[in-house]
């Protein structure tokens, strides 16, 4: 009772406190914002701060709640939704929830919301407020200097517009120079073809007319040659017995090679050399093989002479004649080699094969060799390969020229800050490494998680736009529409933007599943006012 009477008459002298500013005195209610003040006049009733109700003024914080929006209370736990105003002398007032009053915590820095409870607050306003002048003091110097920063890249930078203008036009000059001595060397390739092709053109239709004839002049030996080897008696014709001895000509191998089948290809009983160029030869060609040859007998192989001293000393052997020799050699021993029938039979199967194979065997070598260019061909190929390599190597550099104008107008359509600060990181690369993956941020452009493991990137999103708060949108980027997570949503990410000496990414985090957060730390987010406020004030007025 004793106790509760004392607790009353507490809560009625602190109701009203006189505070001194100055010669201004000044009385305040407790709990009640410093800018609502003249809303409260002792003197008169008081309206609650939302004008839905009028009470006389003694209502006002009697730990009875008249107003909806909990306005007459704000020194008492009354109403659910009050405001209790923390005075916090010596650092920042701060607003509480009016039912934190007398609760038995201390909220309040200086403790006056549990001035009505035996709880005794400390008075950490003095402390904390040492803290806050030493945290800002720390960040003007950091933004002072991060600001030096900034201006020696902005300095720097031919990035910013300007720069990026004056650039463009330099380069939009060099295009057109170039675009100009592209149709030169183009002309002058195109006319310098011309000359090659027709070059080209006349050296084919030559070898072309060179190699028929050496068609026609191998088709007429071949021709003479059978011819020769078929015609066994000499009388300068073939007969049908002649010709029945070649039963690899007999196109049905079940019978016998008859004298109707003979004469089926022969047209006749006979056919001299004109009649056999004109009618058989093609006909046969193919398939024919010569005879066996009879077999002789096996000459002694003849020792070749030793070579003298005078030949080895005095002739020494040109590639050819080593060549000759090669061969030679491989006569002599086919000479003398073959002992038994299967050898011989062998060998004979190969030595009949070379009348019918060799016209293809000869064209084959006229096919695979390509024919020199002469002189004059040669010197125009070359003049025209040089014609080309001048029009590609200015091609390239007409193409280079145009990809870095095409860049720039489009790095000059990106919003890069209220001053166009960020100008100098357009499309510049930034790395974070983590332990399982590379994070990598091209400003403005896209950002991927690169794996450590196996390599693979993946994109966590494409440039979207600056997100900041309304007053402060860029502070944030946002980067949006990556790689689609797995039952999940595009992956995006968002970039804040610090005050930093160096240009570095900080802090990744998922925080949520493929929505990413990254800290980009840079001097060109430092900003001239918070650096330029120290220089004008030591201490915080709080
Ligand atoms: C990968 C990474 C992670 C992401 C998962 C989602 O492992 O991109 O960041 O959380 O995929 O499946």
């Amino acid at each position: 009772m004793m106790f509760l009477f004392y607790v009353n008459l507490a809560t009625i002298l602190c109701f009203f406190t006189s505070i001194s500013n100055g010669n201004i005195q000044q009385t305040v209610l407790r709990g009640v914002q410093t800018s609502l003040l003249s809303m409260y006049i002792p003197s008169k009733p008081f309206t609650c701060l939302d004008g839905s109700l009028t009470i006389p003024f003694e209502f006002v914080n009697d730990d009875y709640c008249d107003c909806q929006d909990g306005s007459d209370e704000p020194g008492t736990s009354a109403c659910p939704n009050g405001q209790f105003f923390c005075e916090n002398k010596g650092y920042f007032g701060t607003l509480i929830p009016s039912h934190f009053v007398g609760d038995g915590v201390c909220d309040c820095c200086d403790g006056s919301d549990e001035y009505e409870t035996i709880i005794v607050c400390n008075n950490t306003c003095f402390e904390l407020a040492q803290k806050f002048q030493a945290s800002r003091d720390a960040q003007r110097a950091l933004h002072a200097a991060g600001v030096e920063k900034k201006k020696q890249i902005l300095a720097s930078t031919t990035t910013n517009k300007f720069g990026r203008q004056k650039h463009l036009d330099e380069l939009e000059q060099d295009l057109k120079i170039l675009e100009k001595e592209l149709k030169e060397k183009e002309e002058l390739k195109r006319q310098v073809e011309i000359l090659e092709n027709a070059a080209k053109e006349k050296h084919k239709k030559l070898c072309e007319e060179k190699r028929t004839m050496q068609d026609v002049s191998l088709r007429n030996n071949q021709m003479h040659e059978m011819f020769a080897d078929l015609d066994t008696n000499g009388d300068s014709l073939i007969s049908i017995d002649e010709l029945q001895k070649h039963t690899e000509l007999d196109t049905n191998q079940q019978n016998e090679f008859t004298i109707e089948e003979v004469r089926s290809i022969l047209g006749s009983d006979s056919v001299n050399l004109n009649e056999f160029n004109t009618t058989i030869f093609d006909q046969i060609s193919n398939s024919y093989r010569q005879l066996p040859e009879p077999t002789r007998p096996t000459p002694e192989p003849t020792p070749l002479p030793e070579p003298s001293i005078d030949s080895m000393t005095t002739q020494s052997p040109s590639l050819e004649t080593f060549i000759d020799e090669e061969d030679l050699t491989t006569h002599t021993r086919s000479s003398y080699k073959y002992e038994d029938e299967d050898d011989y039979e062998e060998d004979h199967h190969r030595e009949s094969k070379t009348l019918a194979t060799s016209i293809e065997h000869e064209k084959h070598i006229h096919d695979s060799v390509a024919p020199e260019y002469d002189d004059e061909t040669k010197k125009l190929m070359e003049i025209a390969e040089e014609a080309r390599n001048r029009y590609h190597e200015i091609g390239e550099k007409f193409l280079s020229i145009k990809h870095q104008i095409e860049d720039l107008k489009k790095q000059s359509t990106v919003d890069a800050g209220p001053h166009d600060e960020y100008s100098p990181i357009i499309d510049q690369c930034f790395d974070y490494e983590e332990r399982e993956y590379t994070y990598r941020i091209c400003m403005f452009k896209t950002a991927k998680q690169i794996s450590k493991g196996g390599g693979s990137e993946v994109i966590i999103g494409y440039w979207d736009s600056w997100c900041g708060p309304k007053d402060n949108k860029y502070l944030k980027m946002k980067y949006s529409n990556g790689a689609t997570c797995w039952n999940g949503p595009p992956r995006s990410l968002i970039v804040t933007l610090q005050c930093g000496i160096e240009q570095k990414l900080t802090d990744v985090r998922e925080p949520s599943r493929c929505e990413y957060t990254i800290i980009f730390e840079t001097p060109l987010a430092c900003d001239e006012n918070i650096a330029t406020t120290s220089l004008h004030s030591d201490h915080v007025e709080f």
